[in-house]
């Protein structure tokens, strides 16, 4: 695939590319397939590589130059795996069963309208902890989605992890609707940095919904080495893409 310019664009998932954990339109699709032909594309999202496939295409490492799922602690360029990272190898598995035992014990104590399961997903990594778990169905995530809004039961969650691991060099982030992403000090989103730097790109576009101090595309947005919008939906970052290039 040509590209015959030193841009790269890289672009958060969901809120982003895609309506929250949904499929990509084929509007937005055919879009991004026609951007390739000007510049180089890549996608760095928290989530991991299989639910990039459910909303991307199965093809997703075809698509885009660069695919980073897990905030590039898992990366493919031109279509091959480069690395991936670990997260009980970094944090050694007494730190890691300490995290898992206080979210499930945390989770155990909160009452909510509706539990579900799988409380953690356990990924490369990060730690990926939801209240509700993650097997609620669309309508129950959106259901603890405007709770949360309501009664922040995600960002007490997250003081609460700040305090009790406050000696160790751990990030507790919010990105989606359902759930906290936990994983060391330095692996957020600019983490993917490090592997597209050396490819010697004159301008690394950043385009993401939570850019905001707090949301898990802030690091990433407000990184020196890119440049970086904030959108507010994937009609918003195809309207921008499109005055840009
Ligand atoms: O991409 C943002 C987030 O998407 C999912 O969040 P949730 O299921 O809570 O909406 C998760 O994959 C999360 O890791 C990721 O940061």
């Amino acid at each position: 695939m040509a590209a015959p310019s030193g841009k790269l664009c890289l672009f958060d998932v969901d809120g982003t590319l895609t309506a929250p954990r949904q499929k990509i339109t084929q509007e937005m699709d055919d879009f991004l397939q026609r951007l390739r032909q000007k510049i180089k594309i890549g996608v760095v999202g928290g989530s991991d590589f299989e639910k990039m496939q459910e909303q991307l295409g199965n093809d997703v490492v075809e698509k885009y130059d660069y695919v980073f799922p897990e905030n590039g602690l898992v990366a493919y360029k031109d279509g091959k795996l480069l690395s991936k990272q670990s997260i009980q190898d970094h944090l050694g598995e007494s730190l890691i069963q300490d995290l898992i035992n206080f979210c499930l014990s945390y989770i155990a104590k909160i009452k909510l309208p509706k539990k579900r399961g799988t409380f953690i997903e356990f990924r490369n990594g990060m730690l990926n902890v939801s209240p509700i778990g993650r097997s609620c169905s669309q309508d129950e995530r959106i259901e603890f989605s405007e709770l949360d809004k309501k009664e922040n039961i995600r960002q007490k969650f997250v003081e609460e992890l700040r305090k009790e691991f406050a000696d160790k060099d751990i990030t507790f982030s919010i990105g989606g609707q359902i759930s906290i992403d936990i994983f060391p000090k330095g692996w957020d989103k600019r983490y993917c940095l490090g592997h597209v730097e050396k490819d010697g790109y004159d301008t690394i576009y950043f385009f993401g919904d939570k850019t905001m101090p707090g949301g898990n595309d802030y690091e990433i947005f407000s990184d020196p080495r890119t440049v970086g919008y904030t959108v507010s939906a994937p009609e918003d970052t195809h309207r921008i893409c499109e005055g840009l290039f």
